[in-house]
């Protein structure tokens, strides 16, 4: 049965019938998780309160598998432990609160979900459709549109060769979309299950309503945080070898260092989400959105980490399972449909994410270690 670890209530909830207007945030205490309750929070004081357009009872309610840090909960209402598959606690969300925005978070990542494929799709896409769900029933049940947000990634991609991947370069949200892990084949399916609630939902029913969800996604690249380290992913080598270097620990890289990807800087990726939801609907022409910041190879990680802690002992020593899914993501993503709908702008080069965020943000992390 899932549990409710209250935190402090920055709005009063409102008690008897009146439902409180909420925004569910799942996932919460992930890489993203942390980053977005901080916005989220943020972006309501700034707001008056109100996070959205329904006035000042607008609570931030995080759910999750685990119980979330002190910190992060700190940016939260109410903090649920549990399973996004669990029907009880949706139907307990349902019941207690009026949903204005989800932003889903909650996924097994690419690395993790090769491991148990079936489990990965029963949380990546059974969560999701289970989210979708509770958001459709929400709009039926307070008569508007909920606003959802889904991370996607450019794990929905599958360049079939190193040598297609080389040729290619960028690619652009309808080419190449067959991707080689269950993770990426879940992402595809959330990005359909979230565009059919939007667009298509019971077509055939006599009591349908119409668009009672707002889906809008968006297909991250690699996301580097100083604030988190990452797990369960395949382009987890880029911040872990940060990390470990500021750490002083010794890092063996599990991709060659000719790999490449793009990647972004967590602050990067909130934004871009927050753009994105605040988006006017009208301006968006499609639901999934590429973006991207920059392609280092794992090669450029070493030198920008060894610049700034010479110290540093990285190796690298290919594992074949995660290189050759690295090598099936593409070198960059064309973002000019982001560009063009609603002025997504990347804040960084490689040169400037290390030098004004990752390595200072990260060092001080670690505090005995400064960059040079
Ligand atoms: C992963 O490595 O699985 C994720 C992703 C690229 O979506 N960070």
């Amino acid at each position: 049965m899932p549990h409710a670890i209250g935190a402090h209530h920055t709005s009063p909830v409102p008690t008897g019938q009146q439902r409180a207007t909420a925004i569910l945030v799942t996932g919460a205490g992930g890489e993203m998780g942390h980053g977005l309750l901080c916005a989220l929070d943020a972006r309501r004081k700034h707001d008056g309160g109100c996070g959205t357009d329904h006035g000042p009872l607008t609570v931030l309610i995080a759910v999750d598998i685990r119980e979330l840090a002190p910190e992060i909960r700190a940016h939260c209402d109410v903090a649920y432990v549990g399973d996004i598959c669990d029907h009880a606690l949706l139907e307990r969300l349902l019941a207690m609160y009026e949903i204005s925005e989800i932003y889903h978070l909650a996924a097994l990542l690419s690395t993790r979900g090769e491991f148990a494929p079936e489990t990965a799709h029963h949380v990546n896409v059974g969560g999701t459709l289970n989210l979708l769900h509770l958001a459709a029933e929400q709009a039926r049940s307070h008569g508007r549109t909920v606003k959802f947000f889904f991370p996607s990634s450019i794990a929905v991609y599958g360049l079939p060769t190193l040598d297609d991947k080389r040729r290619v370069g960028r690619v652009r949200e309808d080419e190449w979309c067959e991707p080689h892990t269950m993770y990426g084949c879940n992402k595809l399916s959330g990005e359909h299950l979230g565009r059919y609630y939007d667009q298509h939902y019971r077509k055939l029913a006599k009591d349908r309503i119409e668009r009672p969800v707002d889906f809008r996604s968006i297909r991250f690249p690699g996301i580097i945080s100083a604030e988190t380290l990452p797990s369960g992913g395949t382009s987890d080598y880029g911040p872990e070898m940060i990390h470990a270097a500021a750490a002083s620990r010794p890092y063996r890289c599990f991709v060659r260092g000719d790999s490449r990807i793009p990647f972004m800087t967590m602050p990067e990726a909130i934004d871009a989400t927050l753009a994105l939801m605040s988006a006017p609907k009208e301006c968006l022409t499609r639901s999934a959105y590429n973006i991207a910041s920059f392609s280092p190879s794992a090669e450029d990680f070493r030198q920008f980490v060894q610049q700034a802690f010479p110290l540093a002992s990285i190796e690298f020593e290919s594992d074949p399972g995660r290189q050759s899914i690295v090598d099936s993501w593409p070198i960059d993503c064309d973002d000019s449909a982001a560009r063009r709908d609603w002025g997504w702008v990347p804040r960084h080069t490689a040169e400037s994410a290390f030098r004004e965020y990752l390595l200072p943000r990260i060092a001080a992390r670690y505090l005995h270690s400064s960059p040079i």
